[in-house]
């Protein structure tokens, strides 16, 4: 037997497609029960079978889905605070990774970690993310670069979903980076190591989906491709961290393959843009990146909405380019610096993010969704875009779980 909660007096942002206004019900109930979803609607409506059930009275406070950050490095060793001081004393990001730093050094901290330290150090950034309303997250592996480490990396993914109330989906970035190892015999790397450990991890029911980093100081469209075909002959779908310094037509070959997202997406083209409409490609827009290294160029968001890709943000947490845990900072940076509307950053932490994995059971509030909510001080919801480092969330239920 599984209670029934019902909760009343709410703003509810249900962010159900094709509503203007985030969807928003005025003075409404949700009914939660056996971890669904099975009434939403105006409270005068709620069916009578209903009305006599005890429920939690929310005084007006704003529901919304459970907020989904689908594009994280949560796992890694070490951090790299120091590099973040070369670049302050005038080094770009491109020249520390060129000499050895960069994601490399955090690969190095990553391989002499073993799996508890790796799930110590990652879950305080998981907590501050749950602290602020969320429920689903996606972690990459991609700073192990051998076997056994990118093993490591996505067990201690999984971990994370049996240590705390989250869904964890895990993506196998094996072509994030050359390790030293094999510099400059990237194809070498790609044909030893990358696609040998996509089919352990694969076998090990370790890998939702695989991604790449194509960019000049990582792999080339074509070697991209030889990633995806081992990844489309094992039916699991692609993603791309596409166009974050350099147009090499990421984009295009991620929908060529029907990716799940293409992401960072700053140099995308028109040409890129159509593609991934064309394909349902999710892009994925990742402002504490873009804020992170200073840069100048701007995701063609404009482009997005007028071929209606749809658009998630994230907080592509990482050590090295976006230290960042907080999904209510994401949506103000994406506000902020892309002029994205508070509208599109709550799409794009909620049913735009769930695309992006390609969960369809969650991301908006309707019956038959999953009972992941978040429940916010808040009178509006453009106040969770609009406050910066400030944290109104109220309550977090988690499967019918508060
Ligand atoms: N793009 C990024 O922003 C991160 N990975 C990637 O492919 C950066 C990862 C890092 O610097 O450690
Ligand atoms: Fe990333």
């Amino acid at each position: 037997m599984t209670e029934t909660v019902i909760l009343r007096g709410a703003k509810i942002a249900t962010l159900a497609s094709h509503q203007p206004s985030y969807g928003m019900i005025e003075d409404g109930a949700l009914v939660l029960s056996g971890g669904q979803i099975q009434w939403v609607g105006s409270q005068k409506d709620l069916p009578p079978d209903y009305c006599n059930h005890d429920g939690m009275d929310l005084d007006g406070r704003l529901i919304t889905p459970g907020l989904i950050d689908c594009h994280t490095h949560v796992v890694f060793g070490g951090d790299r605070a120091q590099e973040f001081e070369m670049r302050l004393h005038g080094a770009s990001y491109e020249e520390i990774a060129r000499a050895g730093g960069g994601i490399n050094s955090t690969v190095c901290a990553t391989r002499e970690a073993d799996l508890a330290l790796l799930l110590h150090s990652a879950l305080p950034r998981v907590d501050a993310m749950i602290s602020e309303g969320l429920t689903s997250l996606e972690i990459k592996s991609g700073y192990g670069l051998e076997c056994k480490a990118e093993l490591t990396m996505l067990r201690v993914a999984r971990e994370i979903a049996r240590c705390r109330p989250v869904t964890v989906k895990t993506t196998y970035l094996g072509a994030h980076a050359t390790p030293p190892d094999y510099k400059e015999r990237e194809d070498a790397y790609i044909d030893e190591v990358v696609i040998p450990t996509l089919h352990a991890a694969h076998k090990e029911g370790l890998v939702d989906a695989v991604d790449g980093f194509c960019e000049g100081i990582a792999f080339q469209p074509e070697q991209i491709a030889r990633v995806f075909d081992a990844a489309t002959a094992l039916d699991l779908p692609v993603k791309l961290h596409a166009e974050q310094l350099s147009n090499l037509g990421g984009a295009k070959l991620a929908a060529s393959y029907g990716a799940l997202s293409a992401d960072h997406i700053e140099y995308l083209d028109e040409d890129g843009v159509a593609a991934m409409a064309k394909a349902g490609t999710t892009g994925v827009i990742l402002p504490g990146a873009f804020y992170t290294l200073r840069e100048t160029q701007q995701p063609p968001i404009d482009l997005l909405r007028s071929y209606k890709v749809p658009m998630a943000l994230a907080s592509d947490c990482n050590p090295g380019s976006s230290p960042l845990t907080s999904l209510l900072l994401t949506m103000n940076m994406g506000c902020t610096l892309f002029r994205m509307t508070p509208q599109e950053a709550l799409a794009g932490v909620t049913r735009n993010a769930a695309k992006a994995l390609g969960l369809t059971d969650r991301g908006v509030l309707a019956a038959g969704m999953r009972a992941d909510l978040a429940i916010w001080n808040v009178e509006h919801p453009a106040e969770l875009s609009y406050r910066i480092g400030f944290n109104p969330l109220h309550k977090r239920i988690f499967g019918g779980q508060v």
